[in-house]
């Protein structure tokens, strides 16, 4: 991909060289095939106890745009769906493209959406710290919102009807979407897009990057990486 070759090669395509597991078997994100998603009766809607979360900063990582959250508690949680146990939400990032239609890192049959919203929470169940758990097959929950990016007029919108109105997901066992690209992340992934304003999008198209040297000065666009090989996983769905 040319954006790879101005950045000079050290995008997700030369990940393996550092991190071999970039090639291993549930690796993401995927392209989600709907007609392939196997309808389980068992997976219950997930639940969301985001009432009384802390959120302590907002930041640019050098990669994308990370709000924190206070997780020394079971305060702000994600449970049931596919979980075995509540998940405390860590911190909430986005991956955003250069053009209005690219940008989400899942894709459904090959169509991507303008940006994706990563909710990520880890085990407090099973391990002791964020970092023991990331690296754990069962440690890590993302929760995957795609945005949209809509061309239709905005004035009066109720920013409450940016919640999706149907909850409705797919499921599937992958990784950490950036390196280190731990195998350890039970994706939920809401069917239904959030509609966000290309103004909204032009605000994450105006962040740098930061860090890495070929990076510097260049504006923070297409912070995703592709669609991985599915490796005969399968992907639920809970309609
Ligand atoms: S993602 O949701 O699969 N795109 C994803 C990818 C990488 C991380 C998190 C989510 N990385 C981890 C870092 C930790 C850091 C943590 C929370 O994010 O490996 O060092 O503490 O910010
Ligand atoms: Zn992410």
């Amino acid at each position: 991909q040319m954006v790879e070759e101005m950045q000079g090669g050290d995008g997700p395509s030369a990940w393996n060289k550092n991190y071999p597991v970039a090639d291993g078997d549930r690796q993401s994100p995927i392209d989600i095939l709907p007609h392939q998603a196997r309808h389980d009766p068992n997976l219950g809607p997930f639940v969301l106890n985001y009432d009384r979360c802390t959120s302590i900063n907002i930041a640019n990582n050098g990669h994308s745009v990370v709000v924190e959250f206070e997780d020394s508690d079971d305060r702000s949680v994600i449970q049931g769906g596919p979980l075995d146990n509540p998940y405390r939400l860590k911190q909430f990032h986005f991956h955003w493209g250069g053009k209005g239609c690219h940008g989400s890192e899942h894709t459904v049959e090959g169509n991507s959406y303008a940006s994706e919203l990563h909710l990520v929470h880890w085990n407090a169940v099973k391990f002791k710290t964020f970092g023991e758990a990331a690296s754990a097959p069962d440690g890590l929950a993302v929760l995957g919102i795609f945005l949209e990016g809509s061309v239709t007029d905005f004035k009066g919108f109720n920013p409450k009807c940016l919640l999706p109105s149907s909850l409705h997901y797919w499921t599937y066992l992958g990784s950490l979407t950036t390196p280190p690209l731990h195998e350890s992340v039970t994706w939920i992934v809401v069917k239904e897009p959030m509609i966000v304003s290309e103004k909204q999008l032009g605000k994450f198209r105006t962040l740098v990057f930061t860090g890495e040297e070929e990076d510097e000065r260049t504006r923070m666009e297409n912070n995703f990486r592709p669609p991985q090989l599915l490796k005969g996983r399968t992907v639920r769905s809970s309609n």
